[in-house]
């Protein structure tokens, strides 16, 4: 990479060496690279992820679902790393054929699994196998989708846009920080004004809506994503979003959910893996190496 402006040439071709912090996982192509199966736990609900926001909408989803008494959310949490490229193994790419996770089977009638893939779809599918954190009427069904759906849309620009040239990329370029930055700080302002005159993102229920958008933008506002992003975004002026931030912040089920398939930060808040409720007090990395 040089520092001369970028001219690009009539045909792009892959530049190993031009792929920045991601470069071990990036690459041009699709389908696996090697062969392996996924493992298989007890229950029917298999998720094989890693903590990462979009890791986390699942987790939270599923300790929610559980907190609230639904018995058949029970569910095996697999690790994936995907920096050593596990989610191009052939196991996990025939439950997403996109290579991310999270990525989750349904193998209540095991004649029969159902894959699922993508956070969003995965939310969706829960909600509507237990009937819960989805509105029923109308209304606020249609309210609590296009709010799911907005966070689909407009996480990337978060993620791979301010993020990644915020802190990821090579070389720190100005137009992209500039052009991402306006951007989230415009979505920072939506959810600001939404959240003034709503308690949550919905309205007036606890939704997926919420666990899809707080693992992302909870997060930055928490300081937990990209160095000194909340700083530089001045994160802390969007007073509503702090407060929901919070709030959902707090709830148990979301600090459970937090810490499954982390496998980054205090070892007292990593659960590798995930296989019965009673694993919160007794497999985190803290009490497997007191244990040792
Ligand atoms: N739209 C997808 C995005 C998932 C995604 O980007 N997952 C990342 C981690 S947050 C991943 O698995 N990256 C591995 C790779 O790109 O090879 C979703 O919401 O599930």
């Amino acid at each position: 990479m040089t520092d001369a402006p970028y001219t690009p040439p009539k045909v792009w071709t892959w530049n190993k060496e031009n792929g920045g912090r991601f470069a071990s996982i990036n690459r041009p192509t699709a389908g696996p690279t090697h062969e392996k199966a996924l493992p298989v736990g007890k229950h029917p609900l298999q998720l094989y992820s890693l903590a990462t926001p979009n890791g986390q909408k699942a987790t939270i989803m599923l300790e929610e679902l559980l907190a609230a008494g639904h018995r058949g959310a029970e569910y095996d949490a697999w690790l994936i790393k995907i920096g050593d490229g596990d989610q191009f193994s052939s196991g996990f790419v025939e439950v997403n054929p996109n290579s991310k996770i999270p990525a989750l089977m349904d193998r209540s009638n095991p004649d029969k699994p159902i894959r699922v893939f993508e956070s969003g779809s995965i939310l969706l599918y829960l909600a509507e196998k237990f009937g819960a954190f989805i509105p029923t009427d109308t209304a606020g069904r249609a309210e609590c989708l296009s709010w799911l759906f907005w966070q689909v849309g407009s996480g990337p620009y978060l993620g791979g846009g301010f993020g990644h040239f915020y802190a990821y990329a090579p070389t720190k370029i100005e137009y992209a920080i500039d052009r991402f930055a306006m951007e989230v700080k415009r979505q920072l302002d939506v959810l600001d004004r939404r959240l003034k005159d709503n308690d949550y993102i919905a309205g007036p229920d606890y939704t997926i809506a919420d666990m899809a958008i707080w693992p992302w933008y909870g997060g930055l506002m928490k300081g937990a994503l990209y160095g000194d992003s909340a700083t530089f975004l001045d994160v802390a002026s969007y007073k509503h979003v702090q407060r929901w931030a919070e709030q959902i912040g707090a709830r148990p089920a979301v600090k459970r959910g937090r810490m499954v398939n982390r496998a980054t930060g205090a070892p007292e808040e990593q659960l590798h893996e995930r296989h019965d409720a009673g694993d919160f007090e007794t497999r985190t990395q803290d009490k497997l190496a007191a244990a040792k």
